[in-house]
């Protein structure tokens, strides 16, 4: 419970810690301090549409795991509290004989685009500016590098050059590696409503059919990699076709001709890139043909592009194509980088990249002087840091003795995370500051644990997709002795005497110094500039409005697109076409390692669960780490749908239940990576990811890992329900889940039944009172602790072929008293009346299950998502369920028609 707040019932607007579409959000906070969270109609993000993780904000509030004070490792690797000013100093110290010592490239921070823009500069800050190490780099450098590397190489600066509103009124939206419908569900529905209202058509390209491409008018189930050989195709045919802006080229850009002979060398027509992209060659001519023809059409990329070997050239290959038709900066147009955290772009404007310094600077002389003299700096960095991969590179070296991790989990999250675990215990001073008291990274040997005031405790600012900047308010008070990320930088600086620099009492403070270096000495030669807000008073910084940069100084707030007549930020003005490589497979799949393993998101869960792991809303959809592969892999490989494999690949392996599914493309398989060592059994799927990198940006290949899979058998299966969280023996797979009022278990195990009913009787009975079924022949244990009448825990397992369901027990676990019935009912494994079975959860805003829909459907007479909407209100708050509501409506609906319902 959080305290009790003091005050009367208020209602704050703020911003979705999520995504990057930069949602608004109203917490309404009640007398007794509880928040609820609903979306604000006044932000021009979302206009008071939330997705299903946005509107579960509120069950993820708890302080339950939350890392509430200052913690040192002791010797025997536990952790023991101690007082901020000795933690503080004992980093402050340790920065200083280490820098003293080594130099200061012997030190690193690794930041997050979680992080508050404030939090992000004054960190910055400190190492570039004062301790003098070019050695800050982000998990944006796994997520934005690319298009970082690409807009700076066409653009001359880091610059989105679209809106949002380009969407409503564009007549195509081509989507490029990215899976929308879960990852920007609430952008998604806007393209969707556009669709609707124009007939806006949606080219979907990804080499698996996601939930995105099901509202495609054209899918193309590309070849993981060759996005570049398409778009180089597209250019050929718009030169060849006569569908180029020939002005635009001529007036405004720079080296068309090498970037078009490039693009046919690699894909001269529609023929050859069907043929390296793998694609139907009529479907690749319509793709082409509705392009040249659709003047107003925003092609919208993300991971499936960025996190890519080649993924700059990716994401020039697309910019070429919107250069060369003029196709940008206007109504309805633009290549769009959709960011994936709340601050991507904040983080890349305060400089977190280790290859920019600040507001949009690099590291010429010319720059690192103007914001040495701005910062007052007493050494500044000169030249690029290290690149997250190559920064953990060198700590496995020893190079780097000193990291600081803040808001990120990159021994989960980072290619090859097995090997990050390992190299994390070389070194001499390892910081982290989080949230929770435990996950990976904090496992992987912390030495001082910082805690960090949560979304809802801390103020700030966070900059979206488009450009624009918002607030996120407190509505909560800090627990315990959190601290927003901001004020612990500070205090460290001030103990390494830097007080003047550092001397922040606010975060107004440090963003009006924040935008007062982005005008400074700018006269409009850089893109960011927030001269207009430099000396906005804290009260106004306090009811800040959404705003887009640019915001110069005394210019009237726009929404501004760039490049629709030139005026780019290279040195000669034009924007830049770049010749591609041709596309490459970066490492071989071999008989050892036959498929490739792609890697992505699930629509309601957030990276490494931390927070939306808490949610027992979110939990119901995808409660367990699985891998999607063909049909006809899984049964060359004999493995079958529901069942379980082990992934293998050069850098680790993991246990997954099978998901086989049609809309996978032969030889490669999809996991999602939100599972880790303090979720599951065996399921980090960051450990099995290769680590090669883009030569440009440095973000790593996450989407194409050799892999092979193989089939992996389970006895028996089982779940367990408990009011605390428990511990499975070792060789038991396991996922843990969010469930209503407690801690819910996934396991499978090999262990006989008997040995179950020991462990249950002693994990979860103690002295309450028992309620069991139990049939060792049939391999059934079904065992409740009881108290006062309500289920204090419970353990359920079965034979594989037969496992229990849980849905009905879950529901009497979190129903306060059960009667005689019940119980009856609750170990007979059947449905207890008045909890009708609603199966998995489909729709998560209203908690609507499979069998619900079915129902609805077979027996209720639905017939379309709208008819669904009415009857149960599934697909009517985020519409982020809606491709799957379509899905059973047309099972079922097939299978009513040819007699075969259940
Ligand atoms: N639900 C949810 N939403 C999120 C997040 C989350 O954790 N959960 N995280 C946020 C963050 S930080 C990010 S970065 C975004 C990511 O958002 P997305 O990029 O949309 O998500 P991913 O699932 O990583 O990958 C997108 C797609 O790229 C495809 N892909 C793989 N290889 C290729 C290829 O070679 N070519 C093409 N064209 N496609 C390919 C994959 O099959 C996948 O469907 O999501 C944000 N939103
Ligand atoms: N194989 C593979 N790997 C990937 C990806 C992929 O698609 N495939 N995607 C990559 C991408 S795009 C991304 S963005 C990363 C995401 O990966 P991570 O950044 O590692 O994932 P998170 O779980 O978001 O980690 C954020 C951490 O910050 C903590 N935290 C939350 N709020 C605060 C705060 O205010 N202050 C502080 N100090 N801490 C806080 C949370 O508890 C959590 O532990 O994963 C990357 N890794
Ligand atoms: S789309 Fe969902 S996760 Fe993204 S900002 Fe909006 S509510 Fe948050
Ligand atoms: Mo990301």
């Amino acid at each position: 419970m959080n305290t009790p707040s003091p005050h009367p019932p208020t209602t704050v607007r703020t911003t979705c810690p999520y995504c990057g579409v930069g949602c608004g959000i109203l917490a309404a906070i009640d007398r007794q301090g509880n928040a609820t969270i609903s979306g604000d109609p006044a932000h021009p993000a979302n206009f008071g549409r939330l997705c299903s993780k946005g509107s579960a904000l509120g069950e993820t509030l708890s302080l339950d795991q939350r890392l509430l004070h200052p913690m040192f490792r002791q010797a025997d690797g536990s952790f023991a509290r101690t007082d901020w000013d000795t933690a503080l100093s004992k980093i402050a110290n340790g920065l200083r004989t280490i820098v003293d010592r080594d130099g200061p490239n012997a030190i690193a921070l690794y930041l997050s685009g979680q992080l508050l823009t404030e939090d992000y500069y004054v960190a910055n800050k400190l190492m570039k500016g004062f301790l003098g190490s070019p050695n800050v780099d982000t998990n944006s450098r796994l997520c934005m590098a690319s298009p970082v590397a690409g807009h700076r190489r066409a653009f001359g600066a880091d610059v989105v050059p679209g809106i949002y509103r380009d969407l409503d009124e564009a007549d195509l939206i081509v989507l490029v590696g990215s899976n929308a419908a879960w990852c920007h569900p609430v952008l998604y529905q806007r393209m969707i409503a556009a669709k609707n209202e124009r007939s806006t058509r949606l080219v979907v390209i990804d080499p698996r059919r996601t939930a995105t491409a099901d509202a495609a008018d054209l899918f193309l189930p590309i070849a993981s990699g060759m996005d570049t050989a398409l778009f180089c195709g597209l250019l050929a045919y718009l030169a060849d076709t006569h569908a180029l802006d020939d002005s635009y080229i001529a007036e405004y850009t720079s080296g068309f001709a090498d970037a078009l002979a490039r693009a046919r060398a690699i894909a001269n027509d529609a023929e050859a890139a069907a043929r390296a992209t793998r694609l139907d060659p009529g479907e690749v001519a319509r793709f082409f043909e509705l392009f040249a023809r659709t003047e107003r059409v925003v092609t919208c990329y993300s991971q499936g592009v960025n996190q890519s070997a080649q993924g700059t050239d990716k994401v020039n290959a697309i910019i070429n194509t919107h250069l060369a038709t003029g196709r940008i900066g206007r109504p309805g147009m633009g290549p769009f980088s959709l960011t994936g955290q709340p601050n991507a772009m904040g983080g890349r404007e305060v400089g977190g990249l280790a290859n920019q310094l600040a507001a949009h600077m690099g590291f010429s002389p010319g720059e690192t002087d103007r914001v040495r003299r701005f910062w007052n700096a007493p050494r500044m960095a000169t030249g690029e840091g290290l690149k997250a991969v190559d920064m953990f590179d060198a700590i496995e070296r020893g190079t780097i003795k000193a990291l600081w991790v803040m808001a990120t989990n990159p021994a989960v999250s980072l290619p090859r995370a097995g090997a990050v675990r390992a190299a994390l215990k070389k070194l001499e001073l390892f910081v982290v500051s989080e949230t929770t008291l435990r996950n990976d990274t904090v496992e992987a040997g912390a030495h001082v644990l910082l805690p960090a005031a949560a979304w809802g405790e801390k103020d700030g600012t966070v900059t979206n997709s488009e450009r624009r900047i918002s607030r996120q308010r407190a509505f909560l008070p800090r627990p315990g002795e959190a601290q927003p990320d901001w004020w612990i930088v500070s205090k460290v600086a001030q103990r390494l005497g830097f007080g003047a620099g550092f001397a922040y009492r606010k975060s107004a403070e440090i963003f009006r110094e924040h935008a007062a270096l982005s005008a400074f000495e700018n006269d409009g030669r850089r893109d960011f500039d927030l001269g207009d807000l430099a000396a906005l008073p804290d009260d106004d910084y306090d009811r800040l409005d959404p705003v887009m940069w640019p915001v110069k100084a005394g210019a009237a707030p726009a929404e501004v697109r760039f490049f629709s007549a030139g005026g780019f930020f290279t040195s000669d003005g034009r924007g830049r076409f770049i010749a591609p490589e041709p596309p490459r497979t970066r490492v071989a799949t071999s008989d050892a390692f036959p498929l490739r393993l792609n890697t992505g998101r699930l629509r309601d869960q957030w990276h490494t669960m931390t927070r939306s792991g808490k949610s027992p809303r979110l939990g119901a959809h995808s409660p367990e780490p699985m891998v999607d592969i063909h049909p006809d892999d899984a049964s060359r490989m004999r493995i079958t749908d529901g069942g379980f494999a082990k992934v293998t690949t050069p850098h680790g392996s993991a246990v997954l239940r099978v998901c086989i599914r049609s809309g996978q493309q032969r030889g490669s398989i999809f996991a999602p990576i939100h599972w880790s060592q303090s979720t599951a059994a065996d399921a980090c799927v960051g450990a099995l990811a290769m680590a090669e990198t883009d030569p440009f940006s440095g973000q790593p290949e996450l989407k194409a890992t050799p892999a092979r899979v193989e089939p992996v058998e389970f006895a028996y299966r089982g779940f367990a329900l408990t009011r605390d969280l428990i511990t499975l023996p070792n060789a038991t797979w396991f996922a843990r889940v969010a469930v209503a009022g407690g801690h819910g278990l996934l396991f499978a195990t090999n262990e006989l039944p008997s040995q179950w009913q020991d462990l249950a009787e002693k994990l979860i009975c103690g002295d309450a009172e028992r309620a069991e079924y139990v049939d060792l022949p049939r391999g059934i244990v079904r065992i409740a602790a009881l108290r006062g009448g309500r289920i204090e825990a419970c353990m359920f397992f079965g034979p594989s072929h037969n496992p229990p369901a849980w849905e009905v027990v879950r529901a009497l676990f979190n129903s306060g008293t059960v009667t005689r019935r019940d119980r009856r009912l609750l170990l007979s494994g059947q449905s207890a009346e008045g909890i009708a079975e609603t199966g998995p959860v489909v729709c998560a805003c209203y908690t609507v299950g499979l069998e619900a829909i079915r129902r609805a459907v077979a027996e209720g007479g639905a017939a379309n998502v709208a008819d669904i909407g009415r009857a149960l209100r599934a697909g009517t708050n985020c519409g982020s369920c809606i491709p799957e509501l379509q899905a059973i409506i047309e099972r079922t609906a097939s299978a009513v028609g040819s007699g075969t319902a259940s």
